[in-house]
């Protein structure tokens, strides 16, 4: 062996490819990272961002000890404490504030940092703590809620096709999605299909790097797809290209949203979407022709207030050619629901004594400056940076910033929320703890062995629940339940998807693609709605007080002209390829390679507004306001500006496009609506003479 072992992992990150990794381990330190050659999706390779996983491990600012403020509110003073005067005081703390207030005004804050079902958000890791405290529940409403919710009224769940089903597909519809920098490996399939003759197309109002490698690129107004959708499936009806037996089969209310696609011709969808008619009239024609299509839609395009009834709408499409029957054709929005492992067993949500009220990930600013009955007195952070990540960024900060409140973070890095914690303590990362991962872009799982020690006093989130329940002098059993009887409570579910895996042989090989046939069709067998069709129409939607027929919602600010004279772009804050949401933010390599925050807007834009192209600008609303350097380019459609989240905001002005988002739902959910929002953009000067007083 002499010293080197390879140890299989997962990378932990907010990614649909949740790819499989191998660690390989020399006298106890991890000197090599590499993507699991065999694994069919990962096949060797991981990206531009996690390639150097390892040095992030060992950056210099890494947090390895916990820390107590000492400085104001912000300031980032911090001073080095043990783990034993952290969690006395954190068990305090809590403790008095629940015998004030009640449990509910703690608030864990748990985001997307790493999605593993131990130590993440897949398996609501510290469930079972906050639980048994009776803390509000925190809703996870950040990423893809609205969607979500939307795909369950026509589909009944919000699970759609296997990506690599993408390969038999005619035509793919990359709906909102920007797969070669959020998800580089669904590219490969998408390759696949092309080589046979696939037709690719995006719809996006960005010339993003997937569109600039498509076949085709269709660049609709923000929030305006429900509506070109509809004018596609016009001209489909038009063709007689619907399939009726499907259709009499398969769905129930055709008749209905029939009458409403026929009202959307391609010329009104075509001055809602902002496109020429000519598009919407070919690309419904290659629809109504192409058998099977595919819609790979992600969580991009339903940031908007009609979000939701999106891909509510969208997801009607393969219902009227019938392609949900084929395999290629149908719609990708999560596989979040193929793993079927026993999360109820890590929850333990019959811990609860009493239902408690739930808090909105997106509504922080509100949840810590109006809430009451119970105020939030106590912020328990982890995987989460929420000053740089959810709406309302000023506010958030002043929430934060309360005197009253008790913040702890947990991280592996001093971000700028951490900057507002009384105690800040420092988390393991992905190398140095077991974890237990899916995918939501896949249908495999796998499982992430500890290959070395956590540096300094890091530990992971499990072991400090653990430590903080027995400070707590807590005497639930299952608080204190091990990282492996975690693993083996999750796997150990009657799921026809885990019938062949065990601890063991998924420990052993490191994944496993779930038990499903190679040319799996989700809904072969009907579709798990009320009616066991697809709805078209639905009850349940009436119920909750939309439309009963899926239709088009559009987006409050992104559509509304009275506006626009005042804000006239609509800001689109898309992925950055180099960071993944914040994570990254702070390694320099990967900052070099992403430069300075920019925003980008279209020539015509630039010279009605006297930008040029390397000028500072000031992008702002009357929620707030961010710098950046203007770059010029038509990648954006006129009247759009592009900047991409992830950086710091106290790398550049304290400031990022959060600061203007607003603190709003989408229609479905609670979803955010981070695109759904308006901006002026002010040239603060040039970019050599750095004069911020000009205008
Ligand atoms: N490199 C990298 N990868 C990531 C991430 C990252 O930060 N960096 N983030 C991860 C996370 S958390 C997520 S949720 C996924 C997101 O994955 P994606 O959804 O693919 O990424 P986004 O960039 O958020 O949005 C995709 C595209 O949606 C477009 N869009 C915005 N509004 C509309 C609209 O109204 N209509 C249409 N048709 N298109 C619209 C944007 O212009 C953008 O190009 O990616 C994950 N992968
Ligand atoms: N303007 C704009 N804003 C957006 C978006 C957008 O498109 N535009 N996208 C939104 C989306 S899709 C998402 S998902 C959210 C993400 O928002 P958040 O969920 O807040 O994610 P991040 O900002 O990446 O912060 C994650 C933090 O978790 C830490 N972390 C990672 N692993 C671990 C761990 O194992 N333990 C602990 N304790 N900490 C860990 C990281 O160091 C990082 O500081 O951002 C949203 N914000
Ligand atoms: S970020 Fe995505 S593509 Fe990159 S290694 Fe992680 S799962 Fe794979
Ligand atoms: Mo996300």
């Amino acid at each position: 062996m002499s010293g080197t072992r390879v140890v299989p992992g997962a990378c932990p990150l907010d990614c649909p490819d949740g790819c499989s990794w191998q660690v390989t381990v020399q006298d106890g330190e991890a000197v090599a990272l590499r993507g699991t050659p065999d694994h069919p999706y990962t096949r060797g390779t991981l990206c531009v961002k996690v390639n150097q996983f390892l040095e992030h491990t060992r950056a210099e600012d890494r947090l390895l000890y916990p820390l107590r403020r000492t400085g104001r509110k912000g300031e980032g003073r911090f001073e080095r404490i043990t783990w034993d005067d952290a969690l006395t005081e954190i068990a305090q703390r809590l403790t008095k504030t629940i015998e004030r207030h009640g449990g509910e005004a703690i608030w864990p804050y748990q985001g997307t940092g790493t999605l593993g079902f131990l130590q993440g958000l897949q398996g609501r890791a510290g469930s079972r703590l906050w639980n048994v405290l009776g803390a509000s529940r925190h809703d996870m409403t950040i990423c893809s809620i609205a969607g979500l919710a939307g795909l369950t009224y026509t589909l009944g769940t919000s699970t759609g096709i296997d990506p690599e089903s993408l390969a038999q597909s005619r035509l793919i519809l990359l709906w909102g999605s920007n797969p070669l920098t959020t998800h580089h490996h669904l590219w490969k399939v998408i390759q696949r299909a092309r080589s046979d003759g696939a037709h690719v197309v995006v719809i996006d109002p960005i010339r993003s790097r997937s569109a600039a490698q498509a076949d085709e690129h269709i660049a609709p107004l923000p929030g305006s797809d429900a509506a070109l959708a509809l004018g596609l499936l016009h001209v489909v009806v038009q063709e007689g290209a619907e399939d009726q037996e499907y259709l009499d089969t398969h769905t129930v209310g055709w008749p209905e949203f029939r009458k409403l696609v026929m009202e959307f011709s391609p010329g009104r969808a075509a001055r809602e979407a902002g496109v020429p008619e000519e598009e919407i009239v070919r690309l419904g024609q290659r629809i109504a022709t192409s058998r099977p299509t595919a819609i790979r839609v992600s969580q991009g395009i339903q940031r908007h207030a009609g979000g939701g009834s999106a891909l509510r709408a969208l997801a009607c499409l393969p219902g009227v050619t019938g392609d949900w029957r084929r395999p290629g054709g149908g719609l990708l929005y999560s596989t979040d629901g193929y793993f079927g492992g026993n999360r109820e067993a890590l929850y333990r949500d019959d811990l609860l004594k009493r239902p408690v009220r739930s808090l909105s990930m997106t509504r922080l600013a509100e949840g810590l400056l109006e809430t009451d009955d119970p105020p939030v007195e106590a912020l328990i952070v982890y995987g989460a940076n929420p000053l740089a990540s959810s709406p309302d960024q000023n506010r958030i900060r002043q929430g934060l910033a309360r005197e009253d409140l008790f913040t702890v973070v947990m991280d592996h890095f001093q971000t700028d929320t951490a900057d507002y914690a009384d105690i800040v303590l420092p988390a393991t990362m992905q190398p140095e703890h077991l974890d237990v991962h899916d995918g939501y872009g896949h249908v495999y799982v796998t499982w992430n062995e500890p290959a070395v020690a956590p540096p300094g006093e890091c530990l992971s989130t499990t072991e400090t629940f653990r430590r903080l329940a027995r400070a707590m002098r807590l005497t639930e059993p299952a608080l204190y339940a091990s990282d492996e009887q975690l693993a083996s409570e999750l796997l150990d579910s009657e799921h026809p998807s885990l019938s062949d895996i065990t601890v063991d042989s998924l420990r052993a090989k490191g994944w496993a693609r779930l038990a499903y046939p190679e040319d799996h069709v989700p809904f072969a067998d009907g579709f798990p709605t009320p009616s066991g069709k697809l709805e078209f129409v639905s009850e349940t939607a009436e119920a909750d007080g939309f439309d009963a027929v899926a239709g088009y919602v559009p987006a409050l600010e992104a559509q509304d002209a009275e506006l626009a004279r005042q804000l006239p772009f609509v800001l689109i804050s898309v992925a950055s390829h180099f960071f993944l949401n914040t994570v990254f933010g702070n390694k320099p390599e990967l900052r070099r390679r992403a430069g300075p925050p920019q925003v980008v807007v279209h020539p015509q834009d630039a010279s009605m507004y006297g930008i040029t192209d390397g000028d500072r600008v000031r992008v702002s609303n009357a929620r707030g306001a961010f710098e950046a350097l203007a770059k010029v380019a038509d990648v954006v459609r006129p009247g759009v500006a592009m900047s991409t989240k992830g950086h710091w905001p106290k790398h550049t002005d304290d400031a990022g496009p959060n600061a203007t988002v607003a603190e709003r739902d989408a229609d479905m959910g609670g979803g955010a609506v981070f695109h759904d929002n308006r901006v002026q953009i002010t040239p603060l000067g040039g970019a050599d003479t750095d004069n911020e007083d000009a205008q």
